[in-house]
């Protein structure tokens, strides 16, 4: 506990002005809450029941507690229980009220009274449940422990009533329940997928842990509750597998790792894929590293110093005349590392990059340690890598040539840009935005209607590449995609040289993936978002990707005309216009995008002032890498079973 905090809490057990105290730090949380949850919107939202879960994982992670259960209520409250040792309740001499009234009021004061316990879960931001509180509406708390069962309740931080006991309990744990403040936050509703995800991913990092997630707005046929349980019993060697399962495996096992170098915990998993994606997660304490940072660093060095060895070892790099790079030993690798450390040093732009130098050699050294034993011991599945490894070489020293062949032509070509593209005007990238629009034809009516000022548009020519399956120089000779990072002005690539995004040269702020509104439309939109997730993933990450959202109907009574988005929104439509006879009401279901002329499609789709635009975003790392593996892959059992399972979301046809 900070001195700072023990003041605040030993305040010679004056109860009120502890509380001002108290109120004035929750009340900074609600002045300010992005500055403790990232935002309020979509994300901060989920946020707060990743703070509340973090806590109880804490708890497992300590030994007590095995099993947590998360339930979304019908109006978007939400419990989480655990069956740890419940936070005590009993009056603290001290403090003069009850120890969990100061956990749950008092920022930063979660699990402080157990000194011993190695915290090293903890949300993002690691802000504790107090932030929780203060953002909600309405908060319980219920203890099991000791024997009894103690409530707390609070609205926006606030106890309604001192901690009391309500009844006799056998068992011990903590069952939190809230209802985010609608007039913090722009959306209240939490979305049961990027829950499910975050869950699932907590049950790989934690081994040994029952998660589940009950969502009583989903009831099935016969009245139960959808309901998702999530545990794993070998961890990340089960991560990976999940990340692969519709990959094919180049190497019988999977490699893993558990050890501990220098007091910190190392898990690492890994396996070669015969795809040429590097597909590498890495998280601290639970919490994705997005940007990476020194485990992943050593995590590197490990593994490349480990190969390098081996190979020139075994002679079998006597014959290349080439360089191999770092690059090339991670092509076609799916790998999860995970670490705990004590005090986590976070840096970047986001906060997700480990600046601790200490973990660097302790991933490295577990990485090279068992690698070599592993290669010794299995020397089929060692030729086998290290085959990869010379492929990817020369493959990238064949991409390379491609790469400079593009740019010689485009050097000679006059500014480059490629010749389907319809410029914009304007030359400020901050204003200006591109259309990747689906075939010629309705690219033309899109040139048409567009705001030539400031909106470019570029034709593609029906299904673009698949770059889940395609080797680099492939990707790069592709005309389509050729087009489509010339038009941007940025390179792409997986050399060292080259990975960073040159993103100062990036020509439009707005990237507007246009397709039509059916199943061959998504389809595309789904290349081009692989594209742009294996490739230019920064891109993405700096929020420029966005796909448009054309009408789905036109429904028409006389002169009168509007468009329909959803199903719902036409039914309506037809209910407002028809007044009981619906004979003269006409609906026109827009199938594609060149169905509407230029000016349908500039009102509905393309007009600033009026469109919808969704923004592509990564939520959870590596659950997109399953789903984009998945869905671009060869297995076509899970793909449909994932359009079906989703059809509702997208659209009548599917
Ligand atoms: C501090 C001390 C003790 C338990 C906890 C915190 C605790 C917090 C949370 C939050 C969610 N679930 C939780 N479970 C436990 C107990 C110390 C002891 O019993 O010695």
């Amino acid at each position: 506990m900070s001195e700072k905090e023990k003041n605040e809490l030993s305040d010679g057990g004056n109860y009120s002005a502890d509380s001002i105290h108290v109120l004035e730090g929750l009340e900074a949380v609600r002045k300010r809450p992005a500055m403790y949850i990232g935002d309020v919107n979509e994300k901060g939202l989920h946020h707060l029941v990743y703070e509340v879960v973090d806590n109880s994982i804490d708890e497992a992670l300590a030994g007590y507690c095995d099993k947590i259960d998360v339930i979304i209520h019908n109006d978007n409250s939400i419990t989480v229980k655990d069956n740890g040792r419940g936070i005590p309740a009993d009056i603290h001499s001290k403090e003069n009220r009850s120890a969990l009234e100061v956990v749950m009021t008092v920022l930063h004061a979660g699990g402080k009274f157990d000194k011993d316990s190695y915290k090293v879960s903890g949300g993002l931001h690691g802000v504790g449940v107090s932030c929780v509180n203060a953002l909600s509406i309405h908060f319980k708390a219920e203890i099991h422990r000791d024997g009894k069962i103690w409530v707390q309740e609070y609205s926006i931080g606030k106890p309604l009533y001192d901690a009391k006991v309500i009844g006799e309990s056998n068992k011990t744990g903590t069952i939190i329940t809230f209802k985010p403040d609608d007039s913090i936050f722009q959306v209240n509703v939490y979305k049961h997928e990027i829950l499910a995800a975050r869950l699932r991913e907590l049950a790989f990092l934690n081994a040994g842990i029952n998660l589940s997630i009950t969502d009583e707005r989903e009831v099935d046929e016969n009245g139960n509750f959808k309901i998702e349980n999530y545990y794993s019993e070998q961890g990340l060697k089960e991560f990976v597998e999940y990340l692969d399962d519709t990959r094919v495996k180049l190497t019988p096992e999977i490699i893993h790792i558990t050890t501990e170098k220098n007091d910190i915990p190392v898990e690492i998993a890994l396996q070669y894929n015969t795809s040429f994606a590097e597909n590498i997660h890495s998280y601290v304490n639970n919490i994705n590293t997005i940007e990476g940072g020194t485990h992943l660093t050593g995590f590197r060095r490990g593994l490349t110093r480990t190969l390098k060895n081996y190979a020139d070892q075994s002679g079998m790099l006597s014959k290349l005349k080439i360089d191999i790079s770092g690059d090339d030993f991670r092509e076609g690798l799916t790998a999860v590392i995970s670490v705990k450390v004590a005090e986590p040093q976070f840096e970047g732009q986001t906060k997700t990059k480990l600046g601790n130098s200490e973990v660097s050699l302790a991933v490295d050294q577990a990485v090279s340690e068992a690698l070599s034993f592993y290669l010794e011991e299995n020397p089929k599945s060692a030729k086998i890598i290290v085959d990869k490894v010379i492929l990817a070489a020369q493959a990238r020293h064949a991409a390379r040539k491609a790469r400079e062949m593009v740019q010689r032509k485009n050097a000679f070509g006059g500014g480059g840009l490629p010749g389907k593209l319809s410029d914009c005007s304007e030359k400020d990238p901050v204003k200006c935005e591109i259309f990747l629009v689906e075939g010629d034809s309705a690219g033309g009516t899109a040139k048409q209607g567009r705001d030539r000022k400031v909106q470019a548009i570029l034709p593609l020519r029906g299904k673009i590449l698949n770059v889940e399956k395609a080797m680099l120089h492939k990707v790069l000779e592709s005309e389509e995609i050729k087009n489509i990072f010339t038009a941007l002005g940025v390179h792409i690539g997986k050399e060292e040289d080259s990975k960073a995004l040159n993103m100062d040269k990036l020509r439009y702020h707005k990237i507007i993936i246009m397709t039509d509104a059916d199943v061959d439309g998504s389809h595309i939109a789904t290349l081009i978002m692989t594209f742009f997730f294996r490739f230019m993933q920064d891109l993405i990450k700096a929020g420029y990707l966005y796909i448009a959202s054309p009408p789905l109907y036109l429904v028409k009574k006389g002169k009168k005309e509007a468009y329909a988005w959803s199903e719902q929104q036409r039914l309506q439509l037809i209910n407002e216009w028809a007044e009981g006879d619906d004979s003269n009401v006409h609906v026109q279901r827009y199938k594609g995008l060149g169905e509407m002329n230029s000016e349908q499609l500039w009102e509905t789709t393309m007009n600033p002032e009026q469109r919808t635009l969704q923004q592509v975003t990564i939520d959870n790392a590596a659950e997109a890498d399953h789903i984009f593996s998945m869905l671009m892959g060869d297995d076509v059992p899970p793909r449909r079973k994932f359009i079906e399972d989703h059809a509702k979301y997208a659209n009548i046809d599917a």
